[in-house]
């Protein structure tokens, strides 16, 4: 079994959306790395980077997670593009990573927000 299916969590919300087992808007996919669009989204572009390894959030990660957090980080400004964000400096997207009940995680299955399109826009 590889390391990555190693890390499967079969209650996880986020592990059957990788799986298939629940359907999504997928936007992306590699070996490691699977991205969707937010069900709530709160910015014109609004879609969710995830390791498919279940790390349940960033306190979790370790040193040997550094190479794919660091895809996650480069693949975000590729996907921003082409799910229709504007270029930098005038357009432009935020990153967010949620993390631990005061840092508003809800699903505990590492992920990175990426928000973006003509503000105004937030997020409580
Ligand atoms: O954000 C978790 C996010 O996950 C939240 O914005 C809703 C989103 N979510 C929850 N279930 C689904 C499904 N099934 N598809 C797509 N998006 C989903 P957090 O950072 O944990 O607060």
């Amino acid at each position: 079994m590889s390391a990555t299916l190693a890390r499967h969590d079969p209650d996880c919300i986020f592990c059957k959306i990788i799986a298939g087992q629940i359907p999504s808007k997928k936007v992306y996919e590699d070996e490691e790395l699977f991205a969707f669009h937010d069900i709530h989204p709160a910015a014109p572009v609004h879609f969710m980077i995830v390791p498919k390894a279940h790390i349940p959030s960033l306190a979790q990660a370790t040193e040997a997670d550094g190479a794919l957090l660091g895809r996650i980080m480069l693949l975000a400004p590729k996907l921003a593009l082409e799910q229709g964000c504007n270029p930098y400096p005038e357009g432009g997207f935020r990153v967010m990573v949620n993390t631990g009940a005061e840092g508003g995680q809800e699903v505990h299955h590492l992920h990175v927000h990426v928000m973006g399109g003509k503000r105004p826009w937030s997020r409580g």
